[in-house]
């Protein structure tokens, strides 16, 4: 008789790596937004994948880093709840990254009771002897209970270690119902879709400025109507993100709709608003509202 096997599977690293891009990998689906910009990630993201005989629970992190305000210190008190629930931990790196980038976490993960699990990811960006030289690298630094050089993007890798994830896969019954796909409602899925395009079509700052807020979320037979509101910690960007005559949101609604079409299977409306609320960032009765702890 085969037992039931289930745990959580938690993928950790630096800001930009591609751990997000990983996660969608190992879903077979697009779950976690992804971009260029650092602190793409701000909340901790569970997929979960469920068989006959198990039960995975990816979840994707927000990018370490050393926080400079309240938001930043509530993305890493999610990274530090996946260090301790986590049956396994996946550290995922770039290239160019040396054991001193990752320092600041890199005795936690040593130490940790999960199966250890060393990626470095981005693989297609470097040639065959550029590969050796950095697993020769962290090969002589790390003692771990599985190492690989993948490519998230071209899903290089990624089916071995799905492999060895489901292998490692402690007896456990299931933690959630067999056909639950994640733990956050659908609004915070619309939420991201926005905020993906905000980060696609603004400079730098705006994307750290801004939260967006699902105001309402109505299912109708045929159509979903959505009404969301992007707020600001600086009044001087409300202008940019509405841009001239409303032509800045009116692309990032037309390319949040198209998105969320596809994530919902069905037809959205979507209406954006721009609120200016100074210092959101730092507000901890905000930051709480907006489902951070
Ligand atoms: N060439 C290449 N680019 C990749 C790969 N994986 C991710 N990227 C790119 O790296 C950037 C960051 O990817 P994300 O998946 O958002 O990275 P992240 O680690 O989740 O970033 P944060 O959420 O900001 O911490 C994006 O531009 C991705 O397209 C890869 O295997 N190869
Ligand atoms: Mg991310």
């Amino acid at each position: 008789m085969s037992t039931f096997k289930a745990g959580f599977v938690n993928i950790i690293g630096r800001p930009n790596t591609g751990k997000s891009t990983l996660m969608n990998a190992l879903m077979g689906q697009k779950f976690s937004i992804i971009n260029k910009k650092a602190q793409t990630t701000r909340h901790r993201i569970i997929g979960i994948l469920s068989s006959e005989d198990y039960q995975v629970v990816f979840s994707d992190t927000p990018g370490i880093i050393k926080p400079s305000y309240k938001l930043q210190e509530s993305m890493m008190r999610f990274v530090k709840d996946t260090f301790q629930d986590a049956d396994i931990l996946i550290v995922l790196v770039d290239p160019k990254q040396k054991l001193e980038d990752i320092q600041s976490f890199y005795k936690q993960f040593i130490h940790s009771n999960a199966k250890k699990y060393f990626l470095i990811n981005k693989i297609d960006l470097i040639n065959e002897k550029q590969i050796q030289q950095v697993t020769d690298y962290w090969k002589e630094q790390l003692d771990v209970d599985y190492f690989d050089c993948i490519s998230a993007k071209d899903q290089i890798g990624t089916a071995d270690l799905f492999t060895q994830v489901i292998r490692d896969l402690p007896e456990h019954p299931p933690y959630y119902p067999e056909d639950a796909l994640t733990d956050k409602p659908e609004r915070f899925f619309i939420s991201e879709i926005i905020r993906e395009k905000i980060l696609n079509y603004y400079k730098e700052e705006i994307p750290y400025s801004v939260e967006v807020i699902i105001d309402s979320f109505k299912e109708e037979e045929n159509i979903i109507r959505i009404g969301s509101t992007i707020i600001t910690n600086r009044k001087s960007h409300k202008p940019i993100l509405i841009g001239k005559g409303g032509s800045m949101l009116k692309k990032v609604g037309t390319a949040a709709r198209k998105d969320a079409e596809l994530f919902f299977g069905k037809k959205i409306y979507l209406e954006l608003y721009v609120k200016v609320k100074e210092g959101w960032r730092n507000n901890e009765l905000m930051l709480r509202h907006l489902g951070y702890h």
